[in-house]
Protein backbone atom coordinates (compact mmCIF):
# COMPACT_ATOMS: atom_id res chain seq x y z
CA UNK A 1 0.00 0.00 0.00
CA UNK A 2 1.91 3.15 -1.01
CA UNK A 3 0.02 6.29 0.36
CA UNK A 4 0.12 9.51 -1.39
CA UNK A 5 0.73 12.56 0.65
CA UNK A 6 -2.68 14.50 1.04
CA UNK A 7 -2.72 17.75 -1.06
CA UNK A 8 -3.26 19.70 2.16
CA UNK A 9 0.20 18.06 3.16
CA UNK A 10 1.04 20.38 6.62
CA UNK A 11 4.08 18.69 7.14
CA UNK A 12 4.14 17.88 10.55
CA UNK A 13 6.54 15.98 11.81
CA UNK A 14 5.75 13.08 13.36
CA UNK A 15 7.33 10.20 15.63
CA UNK A 16 5.55 7.22 15.79
CA UNK A 17 5.96 4.55 18.81
CA UNK A 18 4.91 1.11 18.51
CA UNK A 19 4.37 -1.33 21.57
CA UNK A 20 3.35 -4.39 22.66
CA UNK A 21 4.14 -6.77 25.19
CA UNK A 22 6.44 -9.23 25.28
CA UNK A 23 3.77 -12.18 24.85
CA UNK A 24 2.72 -10.88 21.34
CA UNK A 25 4.07 -10.99 17.66
CA UNK A 26 6.87 -8.64 16.72
CA UNK A 27 6.10 -8.87 13.28
CA UNK A 28 1.95 -8.01 13.34
CA UNK A 29 3.55 -4.94 15.93
CA UNK A 30 5.67 -4.15 13.50
CA UNK A 31 3.46 -4.25 10.11
CA UNK A 32 0.75 -2.31 12.98
CA UNK A 33 3.59 0.10 13.29
CA UNK A 34 4.51 0.43 9.49
CA UNK A 35 0.68 0.77 8.47
CA UNK A 36 0.58 3.73 11.18
CA UNK A 37 3.50 5.48 9.33
CA UNK A 38 1.31 5.24 6.05
CA UNK A 39 -1.81 7.23 8.20
CA UNK A 40 0.49 9.96 9.12
CA UNK A 41 1.66 10.77 5.47
CA UNK A 42 -2.21 10.20 4.48
CA UNK A 43 -2.93 12.78 7.04
CA UNK A 44 -0.35 15.22 5.62
CA UNK A 45 2.61 15.13 7.56
CA UNK A 46 6.02 13.19 7.87
CA UNK A 47 7.15 10.57 10.30
CA UNK A 48 11.01 11.65 11.67
CA UNK A 49 11.33 8.81 13.67
CA UNK A 50 9.81 5.22 14.73
CA UNK A 51 10.55 3.47 17.61
CA UNK A 52 9.10 0.51 18.95
CA UNK A 53 9.04 -1.06 22.46
CA UNK A 54 8.46 -4.63 24.16
CA UNK A 55 7.20 -4.60 27.83
CA UNK A 56 6.40 -7.12 30.25
CA UNK A 57 3.34 -4.75 31.10
CA UNK A 58 2.22 -1.69 30.29
CA UNK A 59 3.04 1.27 32.67
CA UNK A 60 -0.08 2.40 34.22
CA UNK A 61 0.77 5.78 34.34
CA UNK A 62 2.65 6.55 31.04
CA UNK A 63 1.81 3.22 29.21
CA UNK A 64 5.60 3.43 27.80
CA UNK A 65 8.06 2.52 29.94
CA UNK A 66 10.11 5.16 32.04
CA UNK A 67 13.29 4.85 29.86
CA UNK A 68 11.16 5.02 26.24
CA UNK A 69 9.72 8.07 27.59
CA UNK A 70 12.98 10.02 28.03
CA UNK A 71 14.25 8.57 24.70
CA UNK A 72 11.16 10.09 22.76
CA UNK A 73 11.60 13.57 24.79
CA UNK A 74 15.31 13.16 23.34
CA UNK A 75 13.59 12.54 20.20
CA UNK A 76 11.62 15.26 20.01
CA UNK A 77 14.09 18.01 20.87
CA UNK A 78 16.68 16.30 18.20
CA UNK A 79 13.79 16.23 15.75
CA UNK A 80 11.54 19.25 16.18
CA UNK A 81 8.39 17.00 15.88
CA UNK A 82 5.43 18.89 16.89
CA UNK A 83 3.15 15.31 17.13
CA UNK A 84 4.02 11.97 18.82
CA UNK A 85 1.67 8.90 17.77
CA UNK A 86 1.26 5.90 19.69
CA UNK A 87 0.45 2.56 18.17
CA UNK A 88 -2.01 1.69 21.38
CA UNK A 89 -4.70 3.13 23.07
CA UNK A 90 -3.96 5.35 25.34
CA UNK A 91 -5.88 6.81 28.61
CA UNK A 92 -6.74 10.23 29.69
CA UNK A 93 -4.10 9.70 32.29
CA UNK A 94 -1.71 8.67 30.43
CA UNK A 95 -2.13 10.79 27.70
CA UNK A 96 -2.08 13.98 30.12
CA UNK A 97 1.19 12.44 32.42
CA UNK A 98 3.09 11.88 29.17
CA UNK A 99 2.06 15.93 28.22
CA UNK A 100 3.55 16.85 30.85
CA UNK A 101 7.15 14.54 30.05
CA UNK A 102 6.92 15.79 26.00
CA UNK A 103 5.78 19.24 26.68
CA UNK A 104 4.80 20.93 23.25
CA UNK A 105 3.77 18.34 21.43
CA UNK A 106 0.02 16.90 20.23
CA UNK A 107 0.08 13.11 22.02
CA UNK A 108 -2.04 10.97 19.81
CA UNK A 109 -3.17 7.56 19.83
CA UNK A 110 -4.05 5.46 16.40
CA UNK A 111 -7.65 5.94 16.93
CA UNK A 112 -7.25 9.48 17.13
CA UNK A 113 -5.56 9.36 14.13
CA UNK A 114 -7.56 7.36 11.73
CA UNK A 115 -10.33 9.35 13.22
CA UNK A 116 -8.78 12.96 11.89
CA UNK A 117 -8.08 11.08 8.39
CA UNK A 118 -12.29 10.35 8.60
CA UNK A 119 -12.27 14.32 9.50
CA UNK A 120 -10.54 15.50 6.69
CA UNK A 121 -12.48 12.97 4.27
CA UNK A 122 -15.74 13.55 5.40
CA UNK A 123 -17.62 15.29 2.48
CA UNK A 124 -21.85 14.82 3.32
CA UNK A 125 -24.08 16.04 5.96
CA UNK A 126 -24.32 12.65 6.64
CA UNK A 127 -20.38 11.25 6.72
CA UNK A 128 -19.58 15.09 8.80
CA UNK A 129 -22.32 13.53 11.32
CA UNK A 130 -21.16 10.81 11.83
CA UNK A 131 -17.35 11.20 11.97
CA UNK A 132 -18.16 14.00 14.93
CA UNK A 133 -20.27 11.31 16.69
CA UNK A 134 -17.24 9.12 16.45
CA UNK A 135 -15.19 12.23 17.92
CA UNK A 136 -16.88 13.42 20.60
CA UNK A 137 -17.66 9.59 21.96
CA UNK A 138 -14.20 8.93 21.64
CA UNK A 139 -13.14 11.93 23.52
CA UNK A 140 -15.63 11.52 26.34
CA UNK A 141 -13.62 8.48 28.49
CA UNK A 142 -10.55 10.31 28.15
CA UNK A 143 -11.47 13.61 29.83
CA UNK A 144 -9.10 13.65 33.17
CA UNK A 145 -8.98 16.41 35.72
CA UNK A 146 -10.05 19.14 33.41
CA UNK A 147 -7.67 18.02 30.95
CA UNK A 148 -9.10 17.91 27.58
CA UNK A 149 -6.68 15.88 26.09
CA UNK A 150 -4.07 17.11 23.18
CA UNK A 151 -7.01 17.60 20.44
CA UNK A 152 -8.42 20.62 22.74
CA UNK A 153 -5.11 22.40 21.27
CA UNK A 154 -6.05 24.96 18.79
CA UNK A 155 -3.47 26.09 15.47
CA UNK A 156 -5.06 23.09 13.20
CA UNK A 157 -2.94 20.23 11.90
CA UNK A 158 -3.05 16.41 12.26
CA UNK A 159 -5.42 15.27 15.68
CA UNK A 160 -7.07 18.61 15.60
CA UNK A 161 -9.24 18.88 12.57
CA UNK A 162 -13.04 17.95 12.23
CA UNK A 163 -16.21 18.80 12.83
CA UNK A 164 -16.37 18.12 16.56
CA UNK A 165 -12.84 20.62 16.58
CA UNK A 166 -14.32 23.84 18.80
CA UNK A 167 -16.93 21.32 20.85
CA UNK A 168 -13.68 19.40 21.97
CA UNK A 169 -13.11 22.38 24.42
CA UNK A 170 -16.81 21.64 26.05
CA UNK A 171 -17.13 20.04 29.55
CA UNK A 172 -18.19 16.56 29.33
CA UNK A 173 -21.74 17.26 30.00
CA UNK A 174 -22.34 19.59 27.11
CA UNK A 175 -20.20 16.88 24.78
CA UNK A 176 -23.23 14.52 26.02
CA UNK A 177 -25.69 16.46 24.99
CA UNK A 178 -24.23 16.84 21.84
CA UNK A 179 -23.81 13.48 20.97
CA UNK A 180 -27.33 12.97 21.43
CA UNK A 181 -28.21 15.72 19.45
CA UNK A 182 -26.07 14.36 17.11
CA UNK A 183 -27.71 10.98 16.73
CA UNK A 184 -31.51 12.48 16.30
CA UNK A 185 -29.97 14.42 13.16
CA UNK A 186 -28.37 10.82 12.00
CA UNK A 187 -31.73 9.08 12.90
CA UNK A 188 -33.48 11.82 10.93
CA UNK A 189 -30.55 11.23 8.10
CA UNK A 190 -31.64 7.84 8.29
CA UNK A 191 -34.91 7.67 7.54
CA UNK A 192 -34.90 9.49 4.60
CA UNK A 193 -32.09 6.66 3.08
CA UNK A 194 -34.57 4.05 4.80
CA UNK A 195 -37.50 5.81 2.01
CA UNK A 196 -34.96 5.39 -0.56
CA UNK A 197 -34.57 2.31 0.08
CA UNK A 198 -37.83 0.95 0.25
CA UNK A 199 -38.54 2.52 -2.91
CA UNK A 200 -35.60 0.78 -4.73
CA UNK A 201 -36.59 -2.33 -3.02
CA UNK A 202 -39.92 -2.28 -4.67
CA UNK A 203 -37.98 -3.31 -7.88
CA UNK A 204 -37.01 -6.22 -6.08
CA UNK A 205 -33.44 -6.69 -7.73
CA UNK A 206 -30.56 -8.98 -6.43
CA UNK A 207 -28.20 -6.67 -4.29
CA UNK A 208 -24.53 -6.58 -3.79
CA UNK A 209 -21.83 -4.93 -1.38
CA UNK A 210 -18.73 -4.23 -1.93
CA UNK A 211 -16.61 -4.32 1.77
CA UNK A 212 -13.22 -5.28 2.65
CA UNK A 213 -9.94 -3.30 3.81
CA UNK A 214 -9.47 -0.03 2.37
CA UNK A 215 -7.41 0.24 -0.42
CA UNK A 216 -8.49 -2.85 -1.73
CA UNK A 217 -10.19 -1.27 -4.80
CA UNK A 218 -13.74 -1.49 -4.07
CA UNK A 219 -14.76 1.72 -5.55
CA UNK A 220 -12.25 0.70 -8.76
CA UNK A 221 -14.39 -2.72 -9.10
CA UNK A 222 -17.58 -0.93 -8.72
CA UNK A 223 -16.62 1.59 -11.60
CA UNK A 224 -15.44 -0.92 -14.15
CA UNK A 225 -18.81 -2.97 -13.41
CA UNK A 226 -21.06 0.20 -13.88
CA UNK A 227 -19.23 2.63 -15.83
CA UNK A 228 -18.99 4.56 -13.38
CA UNK A 229 -16.82 7.45 -12.02
CA UNK A 230 -16.68 7.51 -7.73
CA UNK A 231 -13.35 8.75 -6.64
CA UNK A 232 -10.93 5.97 -6.59
CA UNK A 233 -7.09 6.84 -5.07
CA UNK A 234 -4.50 5.05 -3.75
CA UNK A 235 -5.22 6.37 -0.28
CA UNK A 236 -6.32 4.99 2.74
CA UNK A 237 -10.31 5.94 3.48
CA UNK A 238 -10.59 7.23 -0.14
CA UNK A 239 -14.85 6.42 0.29
CA UNK A 240 -16.30 7.05 3.33
CA UNK A 241 -19.90 7.72 1.95
CA UNK A 242 -21.86 4.71 0.65
CA UNK A 243 -22.90 4.98 -3.64
CA UNK A 244 -25.07 2.16 -5.45
CA UNK A 245 -25.38 1.63 -8.63
CA UNK A 246 -26.85 -0.34 -11.04
CA UNK A 247 -25.72 -3.23 -13.07
CA UNK A 248 -26.73 -5.76 -15.73
CA UNK A 249 -26.26 -9.82 -14.77
CA UNK A 250 -26.50 -12.55 -17.46
CA UNK A 251 -29.24 -14.69 -17.19
CA UNK A 252 -30.25 -12.74 -13.82
CA UNK A 253 -30.89 -9.20 -15.66
CA UNK A 254 -30.43 -5.93 -13.04
CA UNK A 255 -28.77 -5.80 -9.87
CA UNK A 256 -27.16 -3.29 -7.67
CA UNK A 257 -24.20 -2.93 -6.09
CA UNK A 258 -23.27 -0.54 -3.10
CA UNK A 259 -19.28 0.59 -2.42
CA UNK A 260 -18.91 2.00 1.30
CA UNK A 261 -16.15 2.73 3.71
CA UNK A 262 -13.17 0.25 4.12
CA UNK A 263 -11.65 -1.10 7.34
CA UNK A 264 -8.73 -1.14 8.77
CA UNK A 265 -7.04 -3.29 11.55
CA UNK A 266 -7.45 -1.73 14.89
CA UNK A 267 -10.56 0.11 13.37
CA UNK A 268 -11.86 2.24 16.78
CA UNK A 269 -14.57 0.65 18.29
CA UNK A 270 -16.47 4.26 18.31
CA UNK A 271 -16.02 4.59 14.29
CA UNK A 272 -18.01 1.51 13.39
CA UNK A 273 -20.67 2.94 16.19
CA UNK A 274 -20.90 5.76 14.38
CA UNK A 275 -21.04 4.60 11.18
CA UNK A 276 -23.70 1.73 11.63
CA UNK A 277 -26.31 3.59 9.44
CA UNK A 278 -23.95 3.17 6.64
CA UNK A 279 -22.62 0.13 6.91
CA UNK A 280 -26.89 -1.51 7.73
CA UNK A 281 -26.85 -0.25 3.81
CA UNK A 282 -24.30 -3.21 2.88
CA UNK A 283 -25.41 -5.49 5.43
CA UNK A 284 -29.05 -5.46 3.63
CA UNK A 285 -27.31 -6.64 0.55
CA UNK A 286 -28.52 -10.36 -0.25
CA UNK A 287 -24.16 -10.96 -1.28
CA UNK A 288 -21.19 -9.65 0.10
CA UNK A 289 -18.70 -8.98 -2.28
CA UNK A 290 -15.43 -9.20 0.27
CA UNK A 291 -12.56 -7.56 -1.83
CA UNK A 292 -9.09 -8.32 -1.34
CA UNK A 293 -5.98 -6.80 -2.62
CA UNK A 294 -4.05 -10.26 -3.88
CA UNK A 295 -0.86 -8.45 -4.25
CA UNK A 296 -0.40 -7.07 -0.79
CA UNK A 297 2.24 -8.55 1.55
CA UNK A 298 -0.05 -8.21 4.17
CA UNK A 299 -3.06 -9.67 2.52
CA UNK A 300 -3.73 -12.85 5.02
CA UNK A 301 -3.93 -10.38 8.05
CA UNK A 302 -6.48 -8.35 5.92
CA UNK A 303 -8.15 -10.73 5.14
CA UNK A 304 -8.75 -11.82 9.02
CA UNK A 305 -8.83 -8.11 10.56
CA UNK A 306 -12.33 -8.12 7.46
CA UNK A 307 -13.47 -11.35 8.57
CA UNK A 308 -13.74 -10.63 12.05
CA UNK A 309 -15.68 -7.34 11.43
CA UNK A 310 -18.21 -9.48 9.04
CA UNK A 311 -18.57 -11.28 12.14
CA UNK A 312 -18.90 -8.49 14.65
CA UNK A 313 -21.38 -7.25 12.19
CA UNK A 314 -23.40 -10.36 12.45
CA UNK A 315 -23.40 -10.78 8.46
CA UNK A 316 -21.36 -14.20 8.80
CA UNK A 317 -24.66 -15.60 7.58
CA UNK A 318 -24.79 -13.72 3.98
CA UNK A 319 -23.37 -15.62 1.18
CA UNK A 320 -19.86 -14.18 0.32
CA UNK A 321 -17.92 -14.02 -3.12
CA UNK A 322 -13.80 -13.19 -2.12
CA UNK A 323 -13.00 -11.67 -5.13
CA UNK A 324 -8.78 -11.31 -5.46
CA UNK A 325 -8.08 -7.96 -7.11
CA UNK A 326 -4.79 -6.40 -8.39
CA UNK A 327 -4.17 -9.50 -9.91
CA UNK A 328 -1.70 -7.44 -12.40
CA UNK A 329 0.72 -6.46 -9.68
CA UNK A 330 0.57 -9.60 -7.67
CA UNK A 331 3.29 -12.14 -7.49
CA UNK A 332 2.41 -15.28 -9.40
CA UNK A 333 2.18 -17.66 -7.21
CA UNK A 334 -0.01 -16.38 -4.95
CA UNK A 335 -3.25 -17.41 -6.39
CA UNK A 336 -2.08 -21.12 -5.53
CA UNK A 337 -2.50 -20.21 -2.00
CA UNK A 338 -5.48 -18.61 -1.75
CA UNK A 339 -7.81 -21.48 0.25
CA UNK A 340 -11.36 -19.28 0.25
CA UNK A 341 -14.52 -20.24 -1.83
CA UNK A 342 -15.90 -19.25 -3.97
CA UNK A 343 -13.63 -16.89 -5.36
CA UNK A 344 -12.65 -14.65 -8.23
CA UNK A 345 -9.33 -13.24 -9.49
CA UNK A 346 -9.38 -9.77 -11.07
CA UNK A 347 -7.47 -6.55 -12.07
CA UNK A 348 -10.79 -3.80 -12.13
CA UNK A 349 -7.87 -1.52 -13.22
CA UNK A 350 -6.92 -3.36 -16.08
CA UNK A 351 -10.68 -4.85 -16.37
CA UNK A 352 -8.98 -8.54 -16.24
CA UNK A 353 -11.59 -11.16 -15.78
CA UNK A 354 -14.55 -8.97 -14.91
CA UNK A 355 -16.57 -10.99 -17.25
CA UNK A 356 -15.83 -14.50 -14.49
CA UNK A 357 -16.75 -12.21 -11.39
CA UNK A 358 -20.10 -11.10 -13.15
CA UNK A 359 -20.29 -14.72 -13.97
CA UNK A 360 -20.36 -15.99 -10.48
CA UNK A 361 -22.29 -13.31 -8.93
CA UNK A 362 -24.95 -14.03 -11.28
CA UNK A 363 -24.56 -17.58 -9.65
CA UNK A 364 -24.68 -16.49 -6.61
CA UNK A 365 -27.67 -15.19 -7.25
CA UNK A 366 -29.64 -18.28 -8.95
CA UNK A 367 -28.06 -20.37 -5.95
CA UNK A 368 -30.17 -18.05 -3.67
CA UNK A 369 -33.76 -18.74 -5.40
CA UNK A 370 -35.88 -21.80 -4.53
CA UNK A 371 -38.21 -23.42 -6.57
CA UNK A 372 -42.08 -22.43 -5.32
CA UNK A 373 -45.75 -23.29 -6.39
CA UNK A 374 -48.10 -20.45 -7.53
CA UNK A 375 -51.28 -20.18 -8.92
CA UNK A 376 -52.70 -17.21 -10.91
CA UNK A 377 -56.75 -16.73 -10.92
CA UNK A 378 -58.22 -15.99 -13.92
CA UNK A 379 -58.50 -12.53 -13.62
CA UNK A 380 -54.78 -12.09 -12.54
CA UNK A 381 -53.25 -14.32 -15.29
CA UNK A 382 -51.61 -11.76 -17.03
CA UNK A 383 -49.41 -11.04 -14.06
CA UNK A 384 -47.37 -14.11 -15.15
CA UNK A 385 -45.97 -11.99 -17.88
CA UNK A 386 -44.26 -9.75 -15.31
CA UNK A 387 -43.23 -12.90 -13.04
CA UNK A 388 -41.79 -14.55 -16.52
CA UNK A 389 -39.93 -11.58 -17.28
CA UNK A 390 -38.80 -11.10 -13.88
CA UNK A 391 -37.90 -14.86 -12.51
CA UNK A 392 -37.25 -18.63 -14.51
CA UNK A 393 -40.67 -20.08 -14.47
CA UNK A 394 -40.38 -23.28 -14.88
CA UNK A 395 -43.56 -24.59 -15.94
CA UNK A 396 -46.95 -22.93 -16.46
CA UNK A 397 -50.65 -25.11 -16.65
CA UNK A 398 -53.51 -23.40 -17.48
CA UNK A 399 -56.87 -24.36 -15.89
CA UNK A 400 -60.46 -23.53 -15.80
CA UNK A 401 -59.82 -21.40 -12.80
CA UNK A 402 -56.15 -19.98 -13.40
CA UNK A 403 -53.12 -21.06 -14.07
CA UNK A 404 -50.61 -23.19 -11.79
CA UNK A 405 -46.95 -23.00 -12.37
CA UNK A 406 -43.33 -23.44 -10.78
CA UNK A 407 -40.95 -20.52 -10.52
CA UNK A 408 -37.30 -19.91 -9.47
CA UNK A 409 -37.62 -16.65 -6.79
CA UNK A 410 -35.17 -14.75 -4.69
CA UNK A 411 -36.55 -14.09 -1.05
CA UNK A 412 -37.15 -10.51 -2.09
CA UNK A 413 -39.12 -11.96 -5.30
CA UNK A 414 -40.98 -14.39 -2.90
CA UNK A 415 -42.42 -11.29 -0.94
CA UNK A 416 -43.06 -9.46 -3.65
CA UNK A 417 -45.26 -12.63 -5.28
CA UNK A 418 -46.59 -13.76 -1.70
CA UNK A 419 -50.40 -13.61 -2.86
CA UNK A 420 -50.31 -15.89 -5.79
CA UNK A 421 -47.68 -18.32 -3.39
CA UNK A 422 -49.47 -21.61 -3.82
CA UNK A 423 -49.59 -22.95 0.18
CA UNK A 424 -50.64 -26.29 -0.25
N1 LIG B 1 -2.49 -2.40 -9.97
C1 LIG B 1 -3.77 -2.32 -9.67
N2 LIG B 1 -4.22 -1.28 -8.94
C2 LIG B 1 -5.52 -1.23 -8.63
C3 LIG B 1 -6.43 -2.23 -9.07
N3 LIG B 1 -7.66 -1.90 -8.59
C4 LIG B 1 -7.53 -0.75 -7.90
N4 LIG B 1 -6.24 -0.33 -7.93
C5 LIG B 1 -5.68 0.88 -7.30
O1 LIG B 1 -5.74 0.76 -5.91
C6 LIG B 1 -5.98 2.04 -5.31
C7 LIG B 1 -7.18 1.96 -4.38
O2 LIG B 1 -8.33 1.75 -5.14
P1 LIG B 1 -9.79 2.14 -4.61
O3 LIG B 1 -10.77 1.59 -5.58
O4 LIG B 1 -9.87 3.57 -4.26
O5 LIG B 1 -9.81 1.27 -3.26
P2 LIG B 1 -10.97 1.19 -2.16
O6 LIG B 1 -11.03 -0.23 -1.72
O7 LIG B 1 -12.23 1.79 -2.68
O8 LIG B 1 -10.34 2.06 -1.00
P3 LIG B 1 -11.05 2.94 0.17
O9 LIG B 1 -12.22 3.62 -0.39
O10 LIG B 1 -9.97 3.85 0.58
O11 LIG B 1 -11.39 1.95 1.23
C8 LIG B 1 -6.17 2.99 -6.48
O12 LIG B 1 -4.96 3.67 -6.68
C9 LIG B 1 -6.50 2.10 -7.64
O13 LIG B 1 -6.11 2.64 -8.88
C10 LIG B 1 -5.93 -3.31 -9.85
O14 LIG B 1 -6.64 -4.21 -10.29
N5 LIG B 1 -4.59 -3.30 -10.12
MG1 LIG C 1 -13.29 3.37 -2.07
Amino acid sequence: MKMNQSPKATNEKAIVVGVGLKTEDLVEIKESLSELEELVYSAGGEVVASLTQLLEKYTPSTLLGKGKVQEVKKLIEETGATLVIVDHQISGVQAKNLSQEWKDVRILDRSQLILDIFAQRAQTYEGKLQVELAQMMDQLPRMVGGWLGSLSRQGGGIGTRGPGETALELDRRRIRDRVQAIKKKLDEVKKHRKQHRSQRQKFNVPSFALIGYTNAGKSTILNALTQSDVVAKDQVFATLDPTTRKLHLNEVGEAIITDTVGFIRKLPPNLIEAFKATLEESGEADILLHVIDLSNPQMQTHIDVVDNIIQELQWDKKPIIYVFNKLDQAPVERQFQIKQTPRVFISAQKGENLHQLKKIMADQVQSLKQEYDLFFPKADEYKLFDLKREAQVLNAEQGRSGTVCKALLTEAQVSKWGEFLDKH
